[in-house]
């Protein structure tokens, strides 16, 4: 499907700009308009995992037409939705972003994050991809858990994640999809960003 990428610089706070907060009102990316929804009216999604579903619901792909199958994705997706984004993404914040270094949070969300490895590690003993055939959760699950290569160790252990890792990583679309915008400078996280980020302007709107 065609697309046009438009860039949202949430260290700049542009996440908070109303035209942005009609299409995504939790202030996060990413979100989607598709100006040739259902009934041919637009439409804006915000959740990836809303967007994702919506995407193969309109291409036809990537989820399992049988209602069986597509719960299976389904309940994949959710678990990205529920814990692999969360925990992995609150253990980049407390090892990267947080000012001072909290030991329990780090490990706390370091244990987490093992414990999701060995789930998808377990499950991909008995599958090829997460909900047997390659799916949206494979893309949702992606790119947090492909952080885990800066840990060889972690991959190495891992059999089954490492080959689904590696045969994801192959694809030719995803490595398309993880370069767009990868080689823009990244903005540093400096006192402005992250006020922007973790500071008042999160709290501000009522
Ligand atoms: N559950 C959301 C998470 C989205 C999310 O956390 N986005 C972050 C960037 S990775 C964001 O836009 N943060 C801006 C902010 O917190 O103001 C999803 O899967 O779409």
């Amino acid at each position: 499907m065609p697309y046009k990428i438009v860039p949202v610089n949430i260290r700049e706070g542009e996440q908070f700009k109303a035209e942005f907060l009609k299409i995504s009102p939790n202030n996060r990316m990413p979100a989607i308009v598709d100006p040739d929804g259902p009934g041919g009216a637009p439409i804006a999604i915000f959740e990836s995992g809303a967007i994702l579903m919506y995407l193969a619901e309109k291409s036809g792909k990537l989820m399992s037409s049988d209602t069986r199958g597509r719960y299976v994705v389904i309940q994949w997706l959710m678990f990205q939705m529920a814990n692999v984004g969360s925990m992995f993404g609150q253990r980049g914040h407390f090892l990267r972003a947080a000012p001072e270094k909290i030991p329990y949070a780090i490990d706390r969300y370091t244990n987490e994050t093992r414990r999701l490895c060995n789930v998808m590690d377990r499950r991909l003993a008995e599958a090829e991809f997460l909900a047997g055939d390659y799916s949206s959760a494979d893309i949702a699950c992606y790119p947090w858990v492909v952080g885990i290569r800066r840990e060889p160790e972690q991959v190495e252990s891992r059999p089954h994640l490492k080959r689904w890792l590696d045969a994801i990583g192959a694809r030719a679309a995803v490595k398309r999809g993880m370069a767009v915008m990868a080689d823009l400078p990244r903005q540093p996280l400096d006192e402005k960003a992250r006020s922007i980020l973790y500071g008042a302007k999160q709290f501000e709107r009522r």
